[in-house]
């Protein structure tokens, strides 16, 4: 099953570089990730909304034309949304109402996408709760 994991979450590419990281298997081990690198402002990133708990940047490979990523800028162990517990309920809210925030002041509130990969089944790549916010195009359904 992981190599049929890796084929669905990877695009097809041609590059051997590519290839060799469509292999690596990305695993849930809570160890920080890139975003908290892109939360200290280590790595840059396109901030479209920022508060004291959310940051929302663009995604560096978009699905649509608009493709924002909204994360918590503390994990406290969130990093799946699958092992949410009753204590992440009101910044899982807060993470909700700011894709709201970033569909309106991204003017696509007539039809926006909300998107959380839980796990290796669902191709979560990285390891820190988020919500990906697509539009801008027209959305099919189902989705893959
Ligand atoms: O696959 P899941 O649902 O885990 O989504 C992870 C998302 O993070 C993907 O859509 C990636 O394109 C995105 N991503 C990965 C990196 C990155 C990023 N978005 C913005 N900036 C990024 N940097 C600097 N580095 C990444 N590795």
């Amino acid at each position: 099953f992981q190599s049929r994991r890796r084929s669905f979450c990877v695009k097809a590419t041609s590059s051997e570089e590519d290839a060799a990281k469509a292999a690596a298997v990305v695993a849930d081990t809570g160890a920080p990730t890139i975003f908290d690198k892109i939360i200290a402002k280590e790595i840059p990133s396109t901030i479209v909304y920022e508060d004291e708990k959310v940051l929302a940047f663009r995604d560096i490979s978009p699905e649509a034309p608009v493709h924002v990523l909204v994360i918590p800028k503390f994990r406290d162990g969130l990093t799946q949304l699958g092992k949410a517990e009753e204590k992440h309920s009101e910044i899982l809210g807060r993470l909700l109402y700011a894709a709201k925030v970033v569909a309106e002041k991204e003017g696509i509130l007539d039809g926006f996408r909300v998107v959380i990969n839980s796990g290796p089944s669902a191709c979560q790549s990285v390891y820190h709760l988020h919500l990906h916010v697509l539009g801008g195009r027209q959305m099919k359904w189902p989705p893959g």
